[in-house]
């Protein structure tokens, strides 16, 4: 079993570290190969190139694990929406069309993302036994938030009007429970073609009104936790932006690991989160700033974690600007503790 797996699964008392958004952006070595591929989605479906590119961060770094280079958004393409990545904008999605979505059926999905169980069977491969391989999917109150339109572009971060989910409250459930049945297909071709780890994004949970999280957000990610366990794959959710509501998804949804965010303070995950294995928290934006700063940002989670299993990394992705000495330097940082 790999080191992270038996963390997660039988929560023996080690430690772990890698980076979301290891791999890509703030890397030349991805910058080089995305500059010779200029659309996101079939370089996603390149096997070779995205395996590649999940190698990048492990050749570099003393990193104990590798996230397989994809995009929550490739699910939303396979269930066919035309999915653009643009500097300016950043994703930008066809309209929902719902005869579309209904038609699929498991097969059509599948063979759409094949190339991505190919890059995790070619990664699987060449990775170092001890290493997990980590498959991911957005949840689907992310995803639809994307698949709407409703997060329109970079600069435009909130408020999102959402009133439009009141309207259409019937269709966004039914939405969502479809979306939970091919979310675990997905999740299933993962794990058959070598992954082992699974990771939930929930990005936008925090912008869910109060009174919609446990419909969107916690049952949602409780359904595709016990799915997989149903395949002993361990499953860390990562619901940002909620406060303390973390307290409660924890108790309702049951998962393996849990991500935090840098909002949230280490000392009161540690007393409220229990029978979890909790992960990240730091804020990405510590690694821009001094090195003696960054240390003393990590050495606030080391410590509050220092009792229990924790596996190390981030409250949100790895930003574009980070300079990857910056990043070798944290990993050594935390070794050396
Ligand atoms: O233009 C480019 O070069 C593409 C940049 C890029 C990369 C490298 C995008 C576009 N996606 C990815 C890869 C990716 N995305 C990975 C694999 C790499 C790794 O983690 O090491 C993963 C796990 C994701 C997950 C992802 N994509 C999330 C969840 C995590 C998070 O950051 O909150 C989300 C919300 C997305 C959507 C997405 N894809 C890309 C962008 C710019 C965005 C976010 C746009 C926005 O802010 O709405």
């Amino acid at each position: 079993m790999t080191q992270l797996k038996n963390i997660l699964l039988k929560k023996i008392p080690c430690k772990s570290i890698w980076f979301m958004r290891q791999a890509g952006r703030y890397l030349p070595e991805f910058r080089k190969i995305r500059s010779q591929n200029q659309n996101f989605i079939k370089l996603c479906l390149d096997s070779e190139l995205s395996s590649e590119i999940t190698l990048q961060p492990i050749k570099r770094f003393d990193l104990d694990s590798a996230i397989i280079f994809s995009d929550i958004l490739m699910v939303p393409h396979a269930l066919g929406q035309h999915v653009e990545f643009t500097k300016e904008f950043g994703p930008r999605l066809s309209q929902f069309d719902n005869n579309t979505f209904y038609k699929k059926n498991e097969n059509e999905f599948s063979n759409k993302l094949k190339p991505v169980y190919k890059a995790i069977e070619m990664t699987r491969k060449k990775l170092n036994k001890e290493k997990s391989l980590i498959c991911f999917i957005g949840a689907p109150w992310t995803l639809i938030l994307y698949m709407f339109g409703l997060r329109k572009n970079k600069s435009e971060k909130e408020p999102i009007d959402l009133s439009e989910l009141d309207n259409k409250k019937f269709l966004i459930d039914e939405i969502m429970d479809k979306l939970v049945n091919f979310l675990c297909i997905h999740i299933k071709n993962q794990i058959n073609a070598g992954a082992d780890v699974v990771q939930i994004f929930d990005s936008w949970a925090g912008l869910l009104p109060s009174d919609k999280v446990i419909d969107y957000c916690f049952e949602p990610n409780a359904k595709i936790v016990e799915f997989c366990k149903k395949y002993t794959a361990p499953c860390i959710c990562f619901p940002k932006g909620i406060g303390q509501k973390y307290e409660l998804f924890n108790k309702f949804v049951k998962s393996d690991g849990i991500n935090l965010d840098s909002n949230i303070d280490p000392s009161w995950a540690r007393d409220k989160l229990k029978n979890v294995v909790i992960q990240g928290g730091l804020d990405p934006k510590e690694l821009l700033k001094s090195e003696n700063q960054m240390f003393e940002g990590a050495t606030k989670y080391i410590k509050a974690f220092r009792e229990m299993p924790y596996v190390f990394n981030l409250g949100h992705g790895l930003l574009p600007e980070t300079d990857p000495d910056k990043v070798d330097k944290l990993i050594k940082f935390y070794r050396n503790f």
